[in-house]
């Protein structure tokens, strides 16, 4: 049965929640040259309602391009230059036994200097895109529990390396709880030779999410610059962040994220022209803009990008803004779902995301999260995605629950919390709905509402269903009859205005019952036909399968066991969607 593979599929996305899949990962080259162009674009956005960038005039100075590190200090060093680092095969061991603890090559990244150089990554006219020199000043918050120490290490480096001091008024580093506490007074140790450096300690464990709003209380600068804690900062990256900020303070710009290696450290780049989308069920992706676009706005590789949704980890955002927005949802634990939150609420309320190709931070994509989560990993996301569908995407949160999550609807089994706060902030900012989101941010994406509707045709009876005065009975097919037309949702119920068809069990048949999403037996699944078979109602509360059936004669309708041969059995609407 399709419909079941394709639950295991979503869920199974979900869970491995390993985002660097899509993505087209190349090694180091020089960036396209034909694609140069010297002009500086403030906006290759589709509104030019924007007046705030109209008012500022464009800057006077360079990108400092500086980089302590171009010069290593150890030009032979194992990983320099972000050049792939090899272990000897007899040390295999050595990096499977260090593996689980970062889920990456933990042996290799501690031999690799943790100020090593990476490669100038950026589009070619990078370095000559002006900026402003009263730019606002950043926190760099960097949360983490039991990070892997040369990673750590090496994000912080890399951002008192690459930073204009003068721009970067701190780097706060939260630990959530982390559980190794013989690296704390390392730590400690370690970064009191930086004065910019603060630690911020959690007493218990918070989450992600909670870790960045404890490092956004205590932050001094005018903007905040969240990252994940094993990244490396490349040249030039944060001055073309501020300058989007400085621009609009509703602009939230992310830097382009490319890879770091797992396996081997290096430092690869990737295509242009990427943003962060997302799938049913609120399943995070890349994918590049479309082409069309991207010509019809004469786009040049280092412009910035309008970004559905972000990553999650890396962007900058203004202080005030960040908490006019009402932060993050609080409510949601430990990781994953708040950048569907954050994104959203940006874009219907007002502001912008963008991607910002003149700024690079490499980042390990791991297989695994090499943390523990305190309660399931996978119900931790659900639940979490769940409270952003229910603030955020108005109707069209049937697609969520339809995408292989309909148990998050029992309340029961599942407590998602309180979310009144959440919806009166929605209120409060008069955000957009997630219909105009979807029309205006994500106008590729242009999801239908139902999967099937129209009439429902009985191949053994060649009669259609029809509903009259509350009761079911078939009539010869007519299109023109209201009473005839159907709609099968994401909920999976089939539907006339707010009645659903509901299954009662082998023998005694089928009731009419206004639609309920948290029943089950409101709910069928039904294949969507690509050629033009007629299919299977079954009915979603019995273990077997049983499926609707109707009676010889056209008097009965009932539920039986299914039988592939059985063309009373089997059902066609009008009009099917692609999906
Ligand atoms: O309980 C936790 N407490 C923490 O402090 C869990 C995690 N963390 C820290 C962790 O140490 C790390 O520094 O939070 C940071 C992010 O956690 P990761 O690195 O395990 O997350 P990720 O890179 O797998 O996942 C992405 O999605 C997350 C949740 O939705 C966050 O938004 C991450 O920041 C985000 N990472 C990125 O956007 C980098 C690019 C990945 C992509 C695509
Ligand atoms: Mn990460």
């Amino acid at each position: 049965d399709s419909k079941t593979n394709e639950k295991v599929k979503d869920e199974s996305e979900t869970k491995s929640g390993t985002k660097v899949s899509q993505k087209q990962v190349r090694t180091i080259a020089k960036s396209d040259p034909k694609a140069a162009k010297p002009t500086i674009k403030l906006q290759a956005g589709e509104d030019s309602k924007d007046n705030s960038t109209a008012v500022k005039k464009p800057g006077v100075h360079k990108v400092l391009s500086l980089d302590v590190t171009n010069a290593p200090r150890d030009a032979n060093a194992m990983g320099q230059f972000g050049q792939a680092a090899l272990v000897g095969s007899n040390e295999d061991g050595e990096v499977k036994k260090r593996w689980n603890e970062g889920h990456f090559n933990v042996f290799l990244s501690d031999k690799i200097p943790v100020d090593r150089a990476v490669p100038d990554t950026r589009p070619e006219m990078c370095p000559q895109h002006l900026v402003h020199d009263n730019l606002p000043s950043t926190s760099v918050i960097f949360c983490f529990v039991d990070e892997v120490w040369s990673t750590l290490l090496r994000s912080v480096h890399s951002v008192l390396n690459r930073s204009p001091p003068h721009l970067l008024e701190e780097i706060i580093l939260v630990d959530d709880f982390s559980t190794r506490d013989n690296l704390k007074e390392q730590l400690d140790v370690y970064m009191s030779q930086f004065p910019k450096v603060r630690i911020v300690r959690l007493k218990e464990r918070q989450g992600l999410i909670r870790a960045r709003l404890a490092g956004a209380a205590v932050a001094k600068g005018e903007v905040l610059t969240f990252l994940d804690s094993h990244i490396e900062c490349n040249v030039g990256w944060l001055e073309p962040l501020l300058e989007r900020v400085y621009l609009d303070r509703k602009k939230v710009p992310c830097p382009v994220i490319e890879v770091v290696s797992d396996k081997d450290m290096s430092y690869m780049l990737v295509d242009n022209f990427q943003r962060g989308i997302f799938k049913w069920p609120l399943v995070f992706g890349w994918s590049a803009l479309p082409a069309e676009y991207i010509k019809k706005h004469n786009m040049t590789i280092s412009d910035p990008i309008r970004c559905p949704v972000m990553a999650g980890g890396l962007f900058s955002i203004d202080k005030k803004y960040f908490y006019e927005l009402g932060a993050y949802d609080p409510g949601l634990d430990v990781w994953g779902g708040e950048n569907m939150e954050i994104s959203f609420k940006i874009w219907m309320c007002g502001g912008e995301i963008e991607i910002i190709p003149c700024s690079r931070v490499g980042h390990i994509f791991r297989g695994q999260n090499p943390y523990k989560f305190p309660k399931d990993r996978q119900k931790t996301v659900e639940r979490n995605l769940a409270r952003v569908a229910e603030v955020w995407l108005d109707e069209y949160k049937d697609l969520f629950y339809g995408h292989g999550y309909h148990h998050l609807l029992d309340k029961k089994s599942i407590d998602i919390g309180d979310l009144t706060e959440q919806i009166a902030l929605r209120k409060k900012l008069q955000c957009k709905s997630f219909k105009w989101y979807l029309d205006n941010v994500y106008p590729d994406m242009n999801p239908p509402l139902v999967k099937a509707e129209g009439l429902v045709f009985n191949r053994g009876l060649r009669k259609c269903l029809t509903m009259q005065k509350g009761s079911l009975l078939f009539e010869k097919c007519d299109l023109s009859k209201q009473s005839q037309h159907f709609n099968y949702t994401w909920m999976n119920h089939v539907h006339q205005q707010d009645l659903c068809i509901a299954s009662q069990g082998k023998g005694s048949g089928f009731a009419l019952q206004l639609c309920d999403k948290a029943k089950p037996e409101h709910r069928w699944f039904h294949k969507s036909p690509n050629s033009a078979l007629a299919e299977h109602l079954i009915a979603d509360f019995v273990s077997q399968h049983m499926c609707l059936e109707a009676g010889p004669q056209g008097d009965t309708l009932r539920l039986n066991p299914c039988e592939s041969g059985n063309s009373f059995q089997k059902w066609q609407f009008t009009h099917y969607h692609a999906q």
